[in-house]
């Protein structure tokens, strides 16, 4: 079963979502999107108490990075809450959800096992292991914010796409673009909510509506504990890089809302908030997450 008392691992995470699947089979559905660099299933939930096509999907992702331990337990009380808390069914009738809990397992694995501060795959090259996956989709690949070192914490990879976990993504959002209207990349840390785009500081068209949306988040969890976020678009607010993600989900797979969601900090370093902060964290960002269904439910 599920827990926010401590940081699961990653066969946890697995076995909590078949456990879902299982249990509930008419709302949730396990899916394998891919596999690591290692081999590991790279595994999503699907939950949708709707019936008929074409229904508004939000995909949500976490771990991309892998030592931003406080991303996962956002996606796993969103499993847990759509599906185990009835008084949340209103949230997945009108809306499919996605939900990838930790796409960079070999990393997360690898901050558990090694090196707590691990940051990218671990696909090894000749002077170095691993590439930043959020450097390496494809959308203009390597313009700004990236590197090709291979020992850079921002190496870009040998080519876009060479990894499989950004494969992974790629192929998943392809294959279902025309529903997805939201897409959701849990990073840490520093309490902002980034939209496109991080390749350049010119804004999208629908700044206005992706501001305008961000500000209804905000709100949202700051009626909780007082948590307030920074709401731009990632180039302007943070720092220009390219290859995320979120700028290709919007760019390439045509998904006009997509923001990074970068979570409030913790512990020495930063990404190593105590496990007695996973709690309200995840509820806190739980109350944003409902303020963007709202947002699509009535859009859509
Ligand atoms: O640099 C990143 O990949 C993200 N920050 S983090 O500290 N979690 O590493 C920000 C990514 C924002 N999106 C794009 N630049 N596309
Ligand atoms: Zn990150």
């Amino acid at each position: 079963s599920v827990s926010f008392t401590y940081y699961m691992r990653y066969n946890e995470i697995v076995s909590y979502l078949t456990t879902i699947a299982d249990t509930y089979p008419s709302i949730a559905r396990l899916i394998v999107i891919g596999h690591s660099y290692e081999g590991r299933a790279i595994v999503a939930l699907r939950i949708s108490r709707g019936t008929g096509s074409n229904r508004p999907e939000i995909l949500v992702d976490a771990g991309i990075h892998a030592r931003e331990w406080i991303a996962p337990p956002v996606a796993l009380y969103l499993i847990n809450q759509l599906v185990e808390n009835t008084a949340n069914a209103y949230l997945s009738q009108d809306v499919d959800w996605v939900i990838i809990p930790s796409l960079n397992p070999d990393g997360y694995e690898y901050t558990h096992t090694n090196t707590r501060l691990w940051r990218k795959t671990r696909t090894p090259n000749t002077l170095c292991y691993g590439v930043d996956p959020n450097r390496n989709f494809d959308y203009y690949w390597m313009v700004a914010g990236a590197s090709s070192s291979q020992c850079s914490e921002i190496y870009a990879g040998p080519r876009a796409f060479s990894e499989s976990e950004t494969q992974a993504l790629r192929d998943y959002l392809h294959a279902n673009s025309q529903r997805i209207k939201l897409y959701l990349t849990f990073h840490s840390y520093g309490n902002y909510l980034l939209y496109p785009w991080g390749y350049t500081s010119a804004l999208p068209a629908n700044n206005e509506e992706l501001y305008a949306l961000g500000v209804r988040v905000n709100d949202a969890i700051r009626a909780v504990a007082g948590t307030t976020y920074s709401i731009g678009t990632s180039t302007n607010l943070l720092y220009a890089a390219a290859g995320g993600s979120d700028d290709y989900a919007k760019g390439a797979a045509g998904v006009e809302l997509a923001y990074c969601i970068e979570l409030p900090g913790g512990g020495n370093v930063g990404f190593n908030p105590p496990a007695t902060s996973i709690w309200p964290i995840v509820q806190e960002t739980w109350e944003g997450i409902k303020a963007y269904h709202d947002y699509i439910r009535d859009k859509y």
